[in-house]
């Protein structure tokens, strides 16, 4: 329900007051693939499915335009960047992701304790071990391309992953020291310097729980509304976007769709919307 809940919450009339063309192509649908049930993980087939289809779903869109994924959960994001890293592929350019999240979603399927592939995704694109059931990844992203803005509840197993390889790791403790701003403009030199293109994944609980409460997997101590939306207004600054996902929304937890409004403001601040150009919301 999470994409009806953007589409409610006005994204398409949002993007098309900047100037864009918007398209809606529906939901998509996961494959049916032959793929057993397993112990611990939840969902395993149908997570496989929809990885096979939103990456053959965003390798068509990337063709044309800018693709927004709507979700849902982050494993979303399984299918969603190898679609794009193919796009990027072919262009010749290399591909690199911007994980807005609490979390660095850096579990592979046998470090998982909780079972949720919604904490796998980037392990998965990467290139890690362990995800055998899963299509295969023919580009895995560097983590060297890898971003994460916003951390703040990373597992034991994800973190001693993590201090191996080369993400940049922005926690809320380096935001709170040295603003937002510092890391994201450092991370942008590079994706410049490399001639890339960027893939941007923003999951609700990157905010505070204050301002964004549909989610179920709250973390207090998240970004702020003005903190989100500076991040959005310097990636529209940088021209460097190529694709977004705005994640993990689940309208049951929402108060009078607020979360799902702010993840729509946030979009449009991706996609051009300047700050004397926000709308008044009377209710
Ligand atoms: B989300 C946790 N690390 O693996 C796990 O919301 C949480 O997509 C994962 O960032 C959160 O279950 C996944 C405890
Ligand atoms: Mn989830
Ligand atoms: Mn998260
Ligand atoms: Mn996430």
């Amino acid at each position: 329900m999470g994409p009806d809940a953007y589409r409610v919450a006005g994204l398409e009339q949002a993007l098309s007051d900047l100037g864009h063309t918007v398209t809606d192509i529906g939901d998509t649908l996961p494959d049916e693939v032959d793929v057993p049930e397993d112990t611990h993980l939840f969902s395993l087939p149908e997570c496989v499915g929809w990885t096979q289809a939103l990456s053959r779903t965003a390798k068509e869109a990337a063709e044309q335009g800018l693709p927004i994924f709507l979700g849902g959960d982050h494993a979303l994001s399984m299918g969603t960047v190898i679609g794009m890293a193919a796009h990027a592929d072919k262009l010749g350019r290399p591909l690199f992701v911007l994980w807005l999240d609490a979390h660095s979603d850096f579990h592979t399927p046998n470090s998982t304790d909780s079972g949720n592939l919604h904490g796998t995704p980037v392990a998965y694109f990467t290139g890690q071990p362990g995800f055998d059931a899963f299509p295969p990844v023919t580009t895995p992203i560097p983590t060297d391309h890898v971003g994460m803005i916003g951390l703040r509840s990373v597992d034991p197993a994800e973190r001693s992953a993590l201090e191996k390889d080369d993400a940049m790791l922005a926690d809320m403790r380096s935001i709170d020291e040295h603003g937002i701003k510092t890391p994201l403009l450092a991370f942008l030199d590079k994706v410049r310097a490399a001639n890339g293109i960027l893939h941007v994944s923003l999951d609700v609980d990157f905010l505070d729980p204050s301002i964004a409460p549909a989610v179920g997997t709250t973390v207090p101590g998240g970004a702020t509304e003005r903190e989100a939306h500076l991040v959005m207004e310097l990636l529209h600054e940088s021209g460097l976007v190529c694709s977004l996902d705005i994640v993990e929304l689940n309208p049951f937890l929402d108060e009078r769709g607020r979360t799902a409004k702010l993840m729509v403001d946030l979009a449009a601040s991706l996609m051009g919307r300047r700050i004397f150009d926000r709308p008044t919301r009377s209710f």
